[in-house]
């Protein structure tokens, strides 16, 4: 206990409390429908952002200068790094983290250095797992910051790349098994092109699913049974991403025979980017049965790009939560806090009180959320809304018992049409009503 001594543990005070290190709304032990919050929200933290960013930007040098990151040699700094991420998870009390193989471990000579690295880190973090109370979430591989990888990864025009990241991913697999990890993530990386002037798109995702088949087939092979998820994002770093968004994503996962091995991993400013709400994104994996966990960040609306910032909008948490709340809660997924301090806020308690901001965010979400599902305040509304589908003709168009012909019969004899309002702002000044008293 040495990085965070300055830092008391976080403790719930609630609402009243101006104590910028206790939680306000997050009591991890409230009960809520028989589960303590904790288990509802399931929070994780991301090693990369916490514990390794620096505050680079394209236009100027890093800000922030960790008490880890001292030692000459990239190993001892890779050790002194796990023990500030443990001391901070305990800070924290979270319950889960998330981590890329190179977060962790850095990058040797070679392959087989690379994985030496990885196997010393992995014995270290496996030692601190006995006693600790953090989990990992997931793990994944870093198939994009390498120059190897600057034509994408599975999706290379160079075979030699494709070899590389698979072995890469092979031991990825491994240690995330060997670490507990209850799921194994898939961000696309450097998945995408420039240009299609020099781009073979048919081959490149046929290669993304062969790769896809054998991440399936190994995991078997291994026993590796946590659930594998792909993570969506339109563009950035590439100008266009294959796994663009949640529909894009179920579309290639169905094509390629792979949706059944599959869920979604969605990223609130990934969904906008790609000219969504994140909401939309939440309930398209929602209906089809492919939400399985959630990045929690959010963005900036006036500025285009992945700021990863942590997610204080209220109202954003809400409508997550809900979709959560209605698909029946996470299984194996939770919300990953894939989120930055700004690079102004570089001092070492920025990290806490960010995640602290976040975590609060996402109780008092659910809070509401949970009203909203219980009070079935939207269900009730879109029940009425399209009771015309219950009976009568609708009925018929529903069971499949109407075709073209009958329709226009039906039509034909339809003296006049009657809409009613969507009611659009009511249901918005409800949903006010609902984050403001709960
Ligand atoms: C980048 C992604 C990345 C993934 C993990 O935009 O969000 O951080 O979550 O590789
Ligand atoms: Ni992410
Ligand atoms: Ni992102």
């Amino acid at each position: 206990m040495k990085y965070f001594k300055d830092i008391p543990e976080v403790k719930y005070e609630g609402p009243q409390s101006d104590n910028p290190f206790a939680f306000k709304y997050y009591n991890p032990d409230e009960v809520i429908d028989g589960k303590p919050l904790k288990d509802h929200l399931r929070f994780a933290i991301a090693y990369w952002h916490t514990f390794c960013a620096t505050g680079s930007d394209p236009f100027g040098q890093p800000t922030i200068n960790r008490p880890w990151d001292k030692f000459s040699n990239p190993m001892d700094n890779a050790k002194a790094r796990v023990e500030a991420a443990f001391e901070f998870f305990e800070k924290l009390n979270v319950p889960f983290f998330c981590f890329h193989d190179r977060d962790i471990a850095p990058e040797g000579e070679n392959l087989r250095e690379t994985n030496k690295n990885l196997d010393e880190i992995v014995s270290m973090i496996k030692e601190y797992l006995k006693t600790s109370k953090t989990k990992v979430l997931w793990g994944t591989a870093n198939l994009f910051s390498h120059p190897r990888y600057v034509h994408g990864a599975a999706t290379s025009c160079n075979a030699d790349v494709f070899a590389y990241a698979a072995a890469q991913v092979k031991k990825a697999l491994e240690v995330t098994k060997e670490l507990g990890g209850e799921n194994y993530v898939f961000w696309g990386g450097r998945e995408g092109y420039e240009t299609l002037l020099n781009t073979d798109m048919e081959l490149e995702l046929d290669n993304l699913a062969r790769f896809l088949h054998m991440a399936v087939d190994y995991a078997k092979e291994i026993g590796f049974d946590g659930q594998f998820l792909i993570e969506p994002k339109p563009k950035e770093p590439t100008k266009h991403q294959y796994d663009f968004d949640a529909a894009h994503v179920y579309g290639f996962l169905k094509k390629y025979d792979l949706d059944k091995y599959f869920k979604l991993n969605i990223e609130v400013n990934h969904a906008t980017l790609a000219g969504h709400d994140f909401h939309h994104e939440l309930r398209f994996a929602r209906i089809n049965n492919m939400l399985g966990s959630i990045d929690a960040n959010m963005g900036d609306l006036l500025l285009g790009w992945d700021t990863d910032q942590f997610p204080t909008d209220v109202r954003l948490t809400t409508l997550a939560m809900y979709e959560v709340i209605k698909m029946g809660g996470f299984d194996k997924g939770g919300l990953n806090f894939d989120a930055k301090v700004r690079r102004g806020s570089f001092e070492l308690e920025d990290l806490v009180i960010g995640h602290i901001a976040g975590m609060d965010a996402f109780a008092k979400g659910f809070k509401i959320a949970y009203k909203l599902v219980k009070d079935g305040v939207f269900d009730k509304f879109i029940e009425e809304r399209y009771r015309s589908y219950k009976e009568g003709i609708g009925a018929k168009i529903v069971s499949g018992q109407a075709d073209f012909k009958t329709l226009e019969e039906y039509a034909l004899n339809l003296s006049k049409i009657e809409n009613k309002s969507g009611k659009q702002e009511l249901l918005e000044m409800i949903l006010n009503k609902y984050m403001f008293s709960e």
